[in-house]
């Protein structure tokens, strides 16, 4: 079998992957000619392969969490919703879905909500993170679009970095960097980040600004660019409009004013703007560190007020770069799945309802914007929605005040969720789930950061009774009464009938355009198949050839099927790098737009309650909520457990011990996080992960703590910036569980800590209880009742307890408890002997000792994940004499595959040879 040509099913930076048969396995390995990866993959993609089975999977229908057919589920979620819309209005239920859908299945969740529904109420998850950087793109350009492309960041002079974390985030195109900043050393970066991060490693200058406060850094720039005559005039007066009121309304940012105002030094903040003054091909690339702001669009359109100024824009190695988040944020806003857009971006202006409400032949469009995801909700528990749909994404454990987001789910007449997984934090809440095709199995199209169109294709066969998105929409949609818009075959015609809106009379007065496709010479481009029958659908007419479209005659399947790789806009000849670079823009006048924007801090300010700024974000190995990526013991091996970063300066003052437990809590919620000192985070700011949810983690979500403050135009929330108190925890006692089966509720304390870690051959209960020690033992070993032989031993006085269970020499489980967690041992051997069939009378002398004998070294925590090269292999490896990142290569393998942890290599490089890293 030919290795079947597909798409990464996480990052934004969607890289083309190559899928084929290995034994009774999957072979994924990074696609050579996919033109955003090259062949690369990070961790979390080259592991892909691990997380394909049907552990966990939702496999059939549930009504009121009974299996049911199909028709059954179908059948009840399209009475429930005609009958909620039929007493209380179609602006009485909503859908709220995701930037991992496909596509095809977002375009038709789009349609039945805004065409057939009648109501604006769809929002999706890129609420909660690119709709900051969507309205500051449309008040600049006059539509939602993203100029550059990944080149650009190869080939600029000057890379910023601003709220990125790329070298976790966005793996593959931070590896491009680094390869292109090796190979051009003269390339100069700059990140700008409170903390330190992985990415601050390639950087020559990294800004480590006062939490939320980029926006006077960006005017300052501005100011200084002016004051030295580094703007360009020319550009301005010829394609900018705005420059009279957002010039002068810079004056005023001196240096030493932003140094103070982002809490900088003077000389950092001059040597970075002396550097963007003097390189014509400057980048800056934005992210959550951005649009996740009560100020978000104003920080956005600050920065491409600098662009605009400087005509940096749509140019070679020069533009301003947004850079998605998930697999198919792009996707979303294509088809116009936020709730304040129409489609093909197209928005609820007249002209828009008029031509997308012919296109559809639709029979109740909605007439105007829905709610907001945040506000979305807040209607759900204030009982305005009373039947909700939600698809591909989990905001019991993504949404701010996510345990408010619970009580409204609770609260909920009717909930239906669609998901790959049976039980999720949201899932649980729900009274029908239909189970959806997942990664591998589903066919379609999504779009990466630089606008590059590329299929997922299937190689695996449906499991259970699982079906695609689009299929799961279109049958509620039937059977809502509306067969006529939703009659597709698959998504091939659904695809073609995106396309064909994309064109539909548009005549260059929309960028999202994929008439091309549609039109014969596009096939002669070498795009692959046979292509359309019809005419170009660009004509200024107004008689649609909707009739021909919307069946995909114009787009024939062999086409879709080989479609390969490709940036809008799409025209005859081919796809489009970049945008811009002519100066024409989508606003009336044809001229960007630039903003006077005035600073403002995040919206809550930490007080006496609370003094901390809480921030939050992702690392290396995970993906958002867990649900597929903490399948797999190699990608948890990096980090294990919800933490806290916190910089020794507070940790000390509070009492914290680096690996104890802290308590981080606000009038929103609580949460509870391993402590992790470090000197990469600022004095007074502390930093928690966002992945871990009910299903791996007692009180271990941090978006119970953040508030629902939204930036006023985006509505996107302000996740970065939750003002929290924080404190050590004061558990009894601290321990951990190793056993064969995962333990129900970990079998902690009601109330107490618990995470559990999927480890190769055992799973890993991390504890912290409030119960007297042997009140707990005694639950557990009730728990593990089971054959077998405990020994055990404890010390009263030392409160330390520590016990195994082992039938015919074979490890079934241990629990080690300690009062201190730094007393308990390290995990790795003790982990190490669940692969055993049998123990050798040495491990089982050493067992409870919790260390190997002698001779059996601990390789301690795993840094390469590709690898399993652990810290304590790479110290030794250290002290031995490997020198660099590229000697611990040649030694070990260790970050020769994915390259995600040479960050870390360095870092331990630096710690144990100063000189040489
Ligand atoms: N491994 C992994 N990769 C992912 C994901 C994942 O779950 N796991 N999710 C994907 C998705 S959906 C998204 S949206 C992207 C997000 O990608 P990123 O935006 O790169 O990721 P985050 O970790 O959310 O935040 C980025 C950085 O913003 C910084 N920051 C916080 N406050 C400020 C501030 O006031 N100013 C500035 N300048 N910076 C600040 C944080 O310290 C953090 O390092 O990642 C994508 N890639
Ligand atoms: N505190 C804090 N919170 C945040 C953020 C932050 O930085 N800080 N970032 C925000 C951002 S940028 C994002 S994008 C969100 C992400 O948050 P979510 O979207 O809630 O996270 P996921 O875990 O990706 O949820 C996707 C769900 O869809 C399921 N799924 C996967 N594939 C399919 C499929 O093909 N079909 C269907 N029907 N289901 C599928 C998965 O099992 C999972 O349950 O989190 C946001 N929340
Ligand atoms: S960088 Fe990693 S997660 Fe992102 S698309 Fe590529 S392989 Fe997937
Ligand atoms: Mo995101």
């Amino acid at each position: 079998m030919n290795p079947i040509r597909t798409t990464c099913p996480y990052c934004g930076v969607g890289c083309g992957v190559l899928v084929s048969r290995a034994g009774d396995g999957w072979n994924v390995r990074g696609d050579p000619d996919h033109p955003a990866n090259f062949g690369r993959l990070c961790s979390k993609g080259a592991a892909l392969g691990e997380t394909l089975d049907l552990d966990e999977r939702l496999l059939h229908p549930e009504i009121a969490g009974m299996r049911a057919t199909w028709d059954a589920a179908l059948d009840t979620v399209a009475e429930r919703f005609a009958a909620v819309i039929a007493e209380h209005g179609h602006d009485a239920v909503a859908f709220y879905v995701s930037g991992q859908l496909l596509t095809e299945d977002y375009y038709v969740a789009n349609k039945l909500m805004k065409g057939f529904i009648g109501s604006g109420n769809i929002d999706t998850n890129s609420r909660l993170c690119m709709s900051s950087a969507v309205a500051g793109h449309k008040r600049a350009f006059g539509t939602d679009t993203v100029p550059g492309c990944y080149e650009d960041l190869e080939i600029a002079d000057l890379l910023v970095l601003v709220g990125s974390n790329a070298a976790w985030t966005h793996p593959v195109a931070y590896q491009r960097i680094v390869a292109a900043k090796k190979a051009r050393p003269d390339m100069r970066i700059v990140a700008i980040d409170p903390r330190r991060t992985a990415t601050c490693d390639i950087a020559d200058l990294h800004l480590a600004l006062k939490p939320g406060s980029d926006a006077w850094l960006f005017k300052g720039l501005l100011n200084h660019l002016k004051r030295e005559d580094a703007l360009d005039w020319a550009y301005i007066e010829a394609h900018v409009a705005g420059f009279g009121a957002a010039l002068p309304a810079v004056s005023g940012y001196s240096i030493p004013g932003v140094a103070a105002s982002c809490g900088l030094d003077e000389a950092d903040v001059a040597e970075f703007y002396r550097l963007f003054a003097a390189t014509a091909k400057t980048v800056t690339v934005f992210s959550q560190g951005i649009n996740q702001s009560s100020s978000g669009v104003d920080k956005v359109n600050a920065i491409l007020n600098v662009h605009l100024a400087c005509g940096r824009i749509g140019l070679p190695g020069a533009t301003p770069f947004s850079i998605t988040g998930q697999p198919n944020a792009m996707g979303g806003r294509e088809v116009g799945g936020l709730a304040n857009q129409l489609a093909a971006h197209m928005e609820f202006t007249p002209e828009g309802l008029d031509r997308v409400g012919r296109f559809w032949n639709a029979p109740n469009l909605a007439r105007q914007p829905g709610l907001k995801a945040v506000d979305l909700f807040q209607a759900v528990a204030a009982g305005k929605i009373k039947a909700l749909w939600i698809m591909a994404t989990n905001p019991a454990v993504s949404l701010p005040e996510a345990d408010r987001v619970v009580e409204a789910l609770r609260a909920c007449p009717f909930v239906v969720v669609s998901d790959v997984v049976a039980n999720t934090d949201t899932s649980v809440h729900a009274h029908v789930k239909l189970p959806a095709a997942a990664w591998g199995e589903k066919d379609g199209t999504v779009t990466n950061s630089e606008r590059r169109i590329s299929r997922q294709r299937p190689f695996l066969d449906l499991p259970g009774e699982a079906r695609p998105d689009w299929w799961i929409v279109n049958e509620v949609a039937k059977r809502m009464g509306y067969s006529a818009g939703f009659g597709h075959a698959g998504p091939a015609e659904i695809f073609a009938e995106h396309a064909a809106l994309s064109a539909f009379e548009n005549g260059g007065t929309r960028d999202f355009d994929l008439g091309g496709l549609l039109a014969p010479p596009f096939e002669k481009g070498g795009r692959g198949g046979d292509l359309a029958t019809v005419p170009p659908a660009q004509s200024s007419e107004k008689s649609p050839p909707a009739h021909l479209l919307q069946r995909g005659e114009c787009f024939s399947l062999a086409a879709y099927d080989t479609l390969a790789p490709f940036q809008w806009p799409v025209t005859s000849s081919g796809g489009t790098a970049r945008m811009f670079s002519d100066g024409r823009y989508f606003t009336p006048d044809g001229r960007a737009r630039m903003l006077p924007v005035m600073p403002r801090p995040p919206l809550h300010a930490p007080d006496a309650r609370h003094p901390f700024t809480l921030n939050s974000g992702r690392i290396r190995d995970q993906w958002h909520t867990m649900t597929r990526t903490g399948k797999t013991a190699r990608l948890l091996a990096h980090i294990d457990e919800p933490y806290l970063e916190i910089h020794p300066h507070d940790a000390h003052r509070l009492g914290l011990k680096d690996g104890a437990l802290a308590r981080l809590a606000n009038d929103n919620g609580e949460m509870l996080a391993r402590v992790r000192e470090s000197r990469e985070q600022q004095v007074g700011s502390v930093f928690a992960p966002i992945h871990w949810s009910g299903r791996y983690s007692g009180r271990g979500r941090v978006g119970a703590l953040v508030s629902a403050v939204t930036d006023p135009l985006s509505g996107q929330p302000e996740f970065k910036q939750t003002p929290v108190a924080v404190a050590a925890y004061p558990a009894a006692w601290h321990g951990f569980v190793l056993a064969r089966e995962e333990l129900a509720s970990a079998g902690a304390a009601e109330g107490g800590y618990w995470a559990k870690v999927r480890g190769k051959s055992c799973w890993r209960h991390e504890l912290a209880g409030d119960e007297p020690p042997a009140e707990y033992i005694e639950k557990l070993r009730t728990r593990l009742d089971r054959p077998g032989d405990w020994i055990a031993m404890q010390d009263g006085a030392a409160s330390r307890h520590r016990g195994a269970l082992i039938r015919d020499g074979r490890l079934l489980a241990v629990y080690f408890l300690e009062r201190e967690a730094d007393r308990l041992p390290p995990r790795h051997w003790l982990e190490s002997l669940f692969e055993r069939d049998a123990l050798s009378d040495a491990e089982r002398h050493a067992l409870l000792l919790g260390r190997p004998p002698q001779d059996a070294p601990d390789c301690g925590r795993i840094v390469c994940a590709c690898f399993g090269v652990g810290e304590q292999t790479l110290a030794e490896a250290i002290a031995a004499g490997a020198a660099s990142v590229e000697a611990l290569g040649i030694k070990l393998s260790a970050g020769t595959n994915c390259g995600s942890c040479i960050p870390e290599l360095k870092r331990l490089l630096r710690a144990q040879r100063p000189a040489a890293g």
